[in-house]
């Protein structure tokens, strides 16, 4: 069924911005944190073949029976939370004003690796979910545009310690990527902290 859209040409995204909201020393200690986890290389079918992801992934979450699924076919199940992303959910939580049950991580290695436009809108996450990003490592422009509105999309430059709020209703109208890019760019790693539903 078609979803009405209440967009207006003029509405810009449903996001709020803190650049810098790490100090740049605590943000090169996560970096290094996140970097030394281990990262898992998913992989999608197409056309009846597995093809792996342009990324490395990870999912943590309160609880071990948390799983989530996208795409109708990459699984995650959620592992314990490692201490340093528990406190980095905890100051998250403070700043957006939202609770997040589980944390979904991305590895760039490079400019070639990506996510093309999608919406987290997954039923576990519930209706209206608020995700919050909290970016580490090279700068990457994160893009966004409405579902439903053809031409202008809209672009953020994530830098090392940058949080993004996806706030609720962001999923059900907007559509949002990291694209790929040629310039020469070290390693990212993007934190969303999203809620959980067990319905
Ligand atoms: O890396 C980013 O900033 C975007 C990540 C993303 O789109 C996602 O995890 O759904």
């Amino acid at each position: 069924m078609q979803q009405l859209s209440l967009l207006t040409e003029t509405d810009s995204p449903p996001v709020q911005y803190w650049p810098g909201f790490l100090e740049p020393a605590e943000a090169d200690r996560l970096l290094q944190q996140s970097q030394a986890l281990e990262w898992r290389q998913n992989q999608f079918p197409i056309l009846g073949k597995l093809v792996p992801l342009p990324r490395l992934e990870l999912m943590f979450g309160d609880s071990e029976a948390y799983s989530y699924v996208y795409s109708g076919s990459v699984e995650f199940k959620a592992q314990p939370w490692p201490p340093f992303l528990a406190e980095l959910r905890d100051r998250v939580e403070a700043a957006t004003g939202y609770r997040y049950q589980i944390g979904v991580g991305n590895l760039y290695r490079s400019g070639q690796d990506s996510i093309s436009y999608h919406a987290d809108d997954e039923a576990s996450q519930g209706t209206q979910p608020a995700i919050a990003s909290v970016s580490l490592g090279a700068t990457r422009t994160f893009r966004i545009k409405p579902k439903q509105r053809k031409g202008q999309s809209y672009g953020y430059d994530l830098s090392h310690g940058d949080l993004l709020l996806m706030q609720p209703g962001c999923q059900e109208e907007w559509v949002h990527a990291l694209p790929k890019t040629s310039k020469n760019c070290g390693v990212r790693i993007n934190w969303t902290f999203r809620p959980y539903t067990t319905l």
